[in-house]
Parts: C-alpha cells; structure tokens; sequence
C-alpha cells in the first residue's frame, strides 16, 4: 500500500514496521514530570542519518544579506536558554479514526516533556540579518527519502513572525544531556506549542525565502483535509489534551486494568499549545468531576491533575478531558480527516475493581 492510502481492516505489515521503529511513551511514562529520554516518543520519517558533530555545520542563507556558516561550538558560544516542552506527534489519536490513514499507528502514546536547551533561533539569526521581504524561513534535516512519490530531504516551513517568537530554539540538548541521535543530533529545532514536525530534526540549513514554501511536508502532508482534492488547512498548534496514568496494574498482553476497592487517587497531566489548562475532568461511567490542577510546569509544558476516587467493586469506564484557556474543549468522537491529524478525542479506559 502506498502512503496517503486509508485503511480500515486489519493493520498492515508497513504499520507494524513503523510501530516497530518509533516508540511511544508507555503512559505509564505520564507518571515522570520530564520524560526520560529513553521513552520519550520518538517520530522518524526516513532513516536516522549518521551525522560527525566536529564536521557538521548549520548553513543560514537565501534572502539574507550575510549567508553565515556554524559550527556547534560556534552555535554553543550563544547565550543559552532551557525550557520544558511537551512534545505530540500531530499523528497521535490517528488508530482512533475510520478508516485510518495508512501511516504510523499512533494510539495515545506519541507525547512526552523534556528540558531542553539551546539558543533562541532570532538571536542567530540577527547574525545574517534576513531581508525585509522575507515571508517565511525553511528549515531542512539531513535526512532523505521518498515520500508521495518525492525524493526529498525533511524539510518545513516557518512565517517570520512565528519563527522569530522568543521560545523557538535551536536545541543542543535534552534533559541536560547532549541530543541523541534519534531526536536530531547535533540540533534541531524546537518550536513549543506546536505539534512536533515543526521540529525539524538533524537541522542542516535555515533558508530565508520570499514565497510560501511548497515542499511535501509543508504543502501536501500535515494539513486537515476531507478528500484527497481538498486543499485543507495547515495543522499547527496542538489542541487541548489530558491523559491518564492507567490505575492499578494491567492483564497481558490486553492490559486491561485491576485494582483494589477503596481511595484510588487518579493523575494524569493534561496541555494544550494554545493556552493554559484551564480544566481537567474525569468521567466515571461518563459522569463528569472536576480533578484538581497542579502548579504548573510552564507555559509550553504540560501541567498535571488529580482525582480522588472512592470506589467499590465493579467494571467501570474511566475517561478524563481537559479545556484550556481558550474555551476549547475535548471532543467525545474524532472528527475525521483523511491523514488522521490532531485527534484529540477523550481517552477511555476500563478497568476492574475487586
Ligand atoms: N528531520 C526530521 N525532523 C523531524 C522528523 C523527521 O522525520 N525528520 N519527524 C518530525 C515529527 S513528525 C515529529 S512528531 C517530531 C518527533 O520528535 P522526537 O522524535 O524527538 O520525539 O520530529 C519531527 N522532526
Ligand atoms: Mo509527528
């Protein structure tokens, strides 16, 4: 099957090859404030590519008045800033649409939140001082392949104003570690608040351009739409989403949950790259209780929540929804769009009380 295909019977063996190659966090994982790296999600499209840091330069050029050329230690010699960030693949939710593109089979897992730390874009960027007609900057990865029938290098776009914000780093590191190689050694970018292809990885260029950029992953993949015709709308920022640790402990391999009658204290954390949390609800059978907010971790990170269950036995439906500052809430069904993007549907999870 090729990309870009739907599908809606059992899952392929190009599914399982990509489920097999990136990992989810476990949500399990939602238990740690900063995900360990080693079960932070992990998304790559083509091969991780094979990169020598001492040879390796960041190229900043087309409509500027100095093409300039770093090194990481040049790079390294700029003030640098940490922030935390919750990372989401924009695919997360897509196995809970039908049919469901064929593409990685994300259920719930395609998150996670680390420190990172680089330096902020803008300030390298007054390095080359871009011309004023400049609409957008492209940011390309040294990674290759093909991808709808295009041989192309990873690449995607940013406006000048989004790109220039003060929280868009070029990142080094993550959770006080130098990067490894599966989250874009030596730099990548971080774009906080959006889902995570802005992200570029393996970053090799940065490209002033005066016209909105047309590659794949910009013009064709990434975009909310209902035909395969429809032109559609560019999927950015990440909607409003909380998850639960599941409770208890699980059966194998269906993980299905158990637990013991009594206080059951439910947590998870919810975000969104729109606004704060505002809100976190848990529904038991589908009533709906307001969860108790944590402090939160910062304004690109997400903040957790928790419940207070009284329980006796019996087989129940959990679920829990956020809303953010902005009014938005979660949705109870998918709405559906041909790449399954920006699913933020409520989880459910059922599990058994003895
Ligand atoms: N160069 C490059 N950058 C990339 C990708 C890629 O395949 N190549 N995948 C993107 C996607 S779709 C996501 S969700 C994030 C995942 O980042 P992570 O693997 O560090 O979690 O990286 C983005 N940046
Ligand atoms: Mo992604």
């Amino acid at each position: 099957m090729a990309d870009g295909e739907l599908t809606d019977g059992l899952y392929t063996e190009e599914e399982l090859q990509l489920a097999a190659r990136n990992r989810g966090m476990p949500l399990e994982g939602l238990a740690y404030e900063l995900t360990p790296t080693g079960i932070h999600y992990l998304l790559v499209h083509f091969d991780i590519p094979l990169i020598d840091p001492t040879t390796w330069r960041l190229e900043i050029g087309g409509n500027v008045e100095r093409a300039i050329s770093l090194g990481l230690d040049e790079i390294r010699s700029f003030t640098p800033t940490t922030i935390a960030v919750t990372m989401e693949c924009a695919g997360n939710g897509r196995t809970r649409m039908s049919p469901r593109a064929l593409s990685q089979p994300w259920i719930l897992e395609a998150i996670g939140t680390a420190e990172w730390t680089g330096v902020p874009l803008r300030d390298v960027l007054s390095r080359a001082a871009i011309k004023p007609d400049t609409v957008e900057l492209v940011f390309t990865g040294a990674d290759h392949g093909v991808q709808g029938d295009i041989e192309q290098d990873y690449a995607r776009s940013l406006t000048i104003d989004d790109a220039l914000r003060p929280e868009v780093l070029l990142a080094y590191e993550m959770n006080g570690r130098q990067l490894e190689p599966q989250h874009g050694a030596p730099l990548r970018l971080l774009v906080p608040g959006w889902y995570g292809m802005t992200s570029v990885k393996w970053l090799t260029r940065v490209d002033a351009v005066t016209e909105a950029f047309q590659g794949w992953q910009q013009a064709v993949a990434y975009r909310d739409t209902q035909t395969e015709d429809d032109p559609g709308v560019p999927v950015q920022r990440i909607k409003v989403r909380a998850l639960m640790i599941p409770p208890g402990f699980p059966d194998f391999p269906a993980r299905h949950r158990l637990l013991d009658a009594g206080m059951v204290t439910l947590r998870g954390r919810a975000w969104s790259g729109r606004g704060e949390i505002a809100r976190v609800e848990v529904g038991i059978d589908g009533r709906w209780h307001d969860a108790r907010l944590d402090d939160p971790l910062g304004p690109f990170a997400w903040r957790g929540w928790s419940y207070e269950w009284k329980t006796k036995a019996g087989t129940y439906e959990l679920s829990c929804r956020a809303t953010d500052a902005t009014g938005d809430v979660q949705p109870i069904e998918a709405r559906w769009n041909t790449q399954g993007l920006a699913n933020n549907l409520v989880q459910t999870l059922s599990v058994t009380v003895r």
